[in-house]
């Protein structure tokens, strides 16, 4: 790190919340909002369903097959594995990567089926650690008004009320709790101000952790 001619890094930024609480449009917008400004940066998502075991998850989800719990959460573990070289190399040279979903995602929605989460964490230890966690924070009931749910495998309210708790579980210092109810274009303004700091303290030779 600091040495003459490394490029700086960029940042991780990771957007979680409940199904419906804005992450996509909010992922969206902050990449272009970057773009905007001469910044290099990316839209990942997880589950990435163009991978074999992307495909394989999203089969589940939409209810095309079954799968036991423990194998449908290790795949969705297994498909952030995949991409965790490529996240690396993309962060090293410099681009910042926003990405919609990652292992709280994982951890929460496994628990709250009522797996036990230190068995859940287990298989995410070794991937990049966020420098940023934005957590869209959105009352379960407002989140299954919003457009409806579209008949995936989680979007029940009942669910969404235990995967709510289980995040309650995961906060640690990287997460930023974002009132999600507010209007997108103000809950985007909190989250430019806040990725900025967070791209410059990279930019300064903060290294990539796991
Ligand atoms: N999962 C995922 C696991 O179980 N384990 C894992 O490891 C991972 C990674 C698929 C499912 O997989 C589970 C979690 C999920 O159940 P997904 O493909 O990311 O995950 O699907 P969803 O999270 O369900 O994506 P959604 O599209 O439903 O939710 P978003 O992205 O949070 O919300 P968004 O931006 O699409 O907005 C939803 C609606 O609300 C409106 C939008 O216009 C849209 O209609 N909206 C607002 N309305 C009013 N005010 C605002 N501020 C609004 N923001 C958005
Ligand atoms: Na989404």
């Amino acid at each position: 790190n600091g040495k003459k001619g490394d490029k700086s890094r960029g940042a991780l930024v990771v957007l979680e919340g409940l199904d419906r609480s804005g992450k996509s449009s909010q992922s969206r917008r902050l990449v272009s909002y970057l773009e905007g400004l001469g910044i290099s940066a990316e839209l990942w998502r997880f589950p990435d369903r163009n991978t074999s075991v992307g495909q394989t998850i999203s089969s589940y989800l939409s209810n095309k097959s079954q799968l036991d719990d423990h194998t449908i959460h290790l795949l969705f573990s297994a498909n952030r594995w995949e991409k965790r070289s490529s996240m690396e190399d993309k962060l090293k040279a410099g681009t910042t990567l926003i990405v919609d979903r990652y292992s709280y995602s994982g951890v929460a929605f496994s628990s709250a089926k009522g797996l036990n989460i230190e068995w859940c964490k287990a298989p995410e230890i070794g991937l990049l650690a966020p420098d940023l966690v934005f957590y869209l924070d959105l009352p379960p009931e407002k989140a299954a008004e919003r457009g409806g749910y579209g008949g995936e495998r989680y979007e029940h309210l009942d669910f969404q009320r235990k995967v709510a708790e289980k995040y309650h579980l995961l906060r640690d210092d990287s997460w930023k709790i974002i009132d999600a109810c507010l209007p997108i274009e103000d809950v985007q303004k909190q989250l430019r101000d806040l990725a900025l700091d967070c791209i410059t303290t990279c930019q300064s030779g903060k290294p990539i952790s796991q």
